[in-house]
C-alpha cells in the first residue's frame, strides 16, 4: 500500500515586528505535534516566516531585507536552520514557503521541499502567478497586494518530483524511472504551488501531466479583499465567507479534475490586530472531498492518513489523459 500520514501546519497571526526566531519556534512546536501523530510530511504556508509584508508599501530597504532569506540555501539561514534540523531529527519531510532574495538581488516568492531522509532540499518552486500591482494604492485605507513589486514571476516552471522515504519499500515496488508517471508505484510524485497559483488550472494540469499524485501549497488570502478582486464591496463576514468558498472550490475542483490529493496550508488570523487572513487549511482527496480541515484561524495541525492508490480511479478512468484528452483542440491555450 502507498499510505502516508500528512499534515498542513496552519500558522496564525504573525505581526510586522515579530522576531523570526520566535516564529520558527512556533513552527517547531507544530512539527513536534506532527511527530506525536506519526506524520511524515508537513506543509507550511506561503511566506511562513514573517507577516505577509506585500500588503504594505515598504520604502525602507533595511525593513524589506528582514522579510527575505538571503543566499542559495535556506536550510543554512541562521534563524531558520533549527526548523530543518528538527525536521531531520523527527524524520518529517517539510514544505516551507519563504521570501527569497537571490545573489543578484532579485526577490522570489519561493517554497522548498526538504526531505528528511535525504537531509536536504530536493525541490524548489518559485511562484508563477503573482497577484496585485507594482504601485501602491492611492487609498491609504485599502490593503495593498504588492507582490508584483517585491517579487519576480517564477522562473523554475512546474517541475514534478518524487520524494523518497515516505512510502515503505517504494523502491522495491517497481523499477519506476524518473518521469515514468503513470505506474502508481514507487515514491510519490509531487507538485508544489504557491497561493494564487492554485486558482490557475494550467498550473495543476502541468503537474498532473507529469503524473503528480499530491499537490501541495501554502497561501495568504485576505479575508476582505473585495477591493482587489474587483467585486462589489461586501460586509466583512460575507467577504470572508466568499474568500473561503473560492479557496475550497479551487482546491476541491482541481484535485478532482487532476485526480490528485492536495494539501493547503494557510497563514491566517489578524496580523497586527487588523489585517485579516482566511484560514481553511485543508487536505483533499482525488475525488474532491475534504478529508480534514482547520477549525481555527490560529496555529493548528490538520492531519489525514491518505492512500495514494486512490488516485488510480481518476488517472486510469475518468481522467485517463492518454485516452480522453483532445490536445488537437487545445492550441489556443499557449497562444493567448
Ligand atoms: N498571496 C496571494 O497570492 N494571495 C492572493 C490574493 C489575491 S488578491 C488580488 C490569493 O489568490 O489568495
Amino acid at each position: 500500500s502507498r499510505q502516508i500520514t500528512v499534515a498542513a501546519a496552519q500558522v496564525g497571526a504573525v505581526h510586522r515586528d515579530a522576531d523570526k526566531k520566535d516564529t520558527v519556534q512556533r513552527l517547531i512546536r507544530l512539527l513536534q505535534k506532527a511527530a506525536e501523530k506519526e506524520v511524515k510530511l508537513v506543509v507550511f504556508p506561503e511566506c511562513t516566516l514573517t507577516t505577509f509584508f506585500p500588503r504594505h508599501f515598504i520604502e525602507s530597504q533595511e525593513e524589506l531585507d528582514k522579510y527575505f532569506e538571503h543566499g542559495e540555501d535556506v536550510t543554512q539561514s541562521p534563524d531558520v536552520k533549527p526548523l530543518f534540523d528538527e525536521a531531520r531529527s523527527q524524520g518529517i519531510d517539510i514544505v516551507l514557503g519563504y521570501a527569497e532574495r537571490d545573489p543578484d538581488g532579485k526577490g522570489w516568492n519561493t517554497c522548498v521541499y526538504f526531505s528528511a531522509s535525504e537531509g536536504k532540499v530536493i525541490s524548489k518552486y518559485r511562484k508563477v502567478h503573482l497577484p496585485g500591482t507594482k504601485e501602491p494604492f492611492a487609498d491609504p485605507a485599502a490593503t495593498n497586494q504588492l507582490e508584483k513589486r517585491y517579487f519576480t514571476p517564477g522562473n523554475l516552471g512546474f517541475p514534478a518530483f518524487r520524494a523518497p522515504g515516505l512510502v515503505p519499500d517504494a523502491a522495491k515496488q517497481s523499477t519506476v524511472k524518473e518521469g515514468d508517471s503513470t505506474t502508481g508505484k514507487g515514491d510519490p510524485i509531487f507538485g508544489m504551488l504557491i497561493c494564487n497559483d492554485r486558482r490557475w488550472p494550467e498550473a495543476w494540469r502541468i503537474y498532473t501531466l507529469q503524473g503528480a499524485e499530491l499537490i501541495v501549497f501554502g497561501f495568504n488570502t485576505g479575508a476582505n479583499m473585495s477591493h482587489l478582486w474587483g467585486s462589489k464591496p461586501m460586509p466583512p463576514d460575507k467577504a470572508e465567507a466568499e474568500a473561503l468558498f473560492h479557496s475550497k472550490l479551487v482546491q476541491q475542483a482541481n484535485s478532482y479534475m487532476n485526480a490528485c490529493f492536495s494539501i493547503s496550508s494557510a497563514r491566517c488570523g489578524l496580523d497586527d490586530g487588523k489585517y485579516d487572513l482566511i484560514g481553511g487549511s485543508a487536505i483533499c482527496s482525488p475525488e474532491g472531498h475534504i478529508l480534514a480541515e482547520a477549525k481555527t484561524k490560529e496555529d493548528e495541525l490538520v492531519v489525514a492518513k491518505i492512500d495514494l492508490s486512490e488516485c488510480r480511479q481518476g488517472k486510469e478512468k475518468t481522467f485517463d489523459y492518454a485516452r480522453h484528452r483532445r490536445i488537437e483542440t487545445y492550441g489556443l491555450i499557449d497562444k493567448q
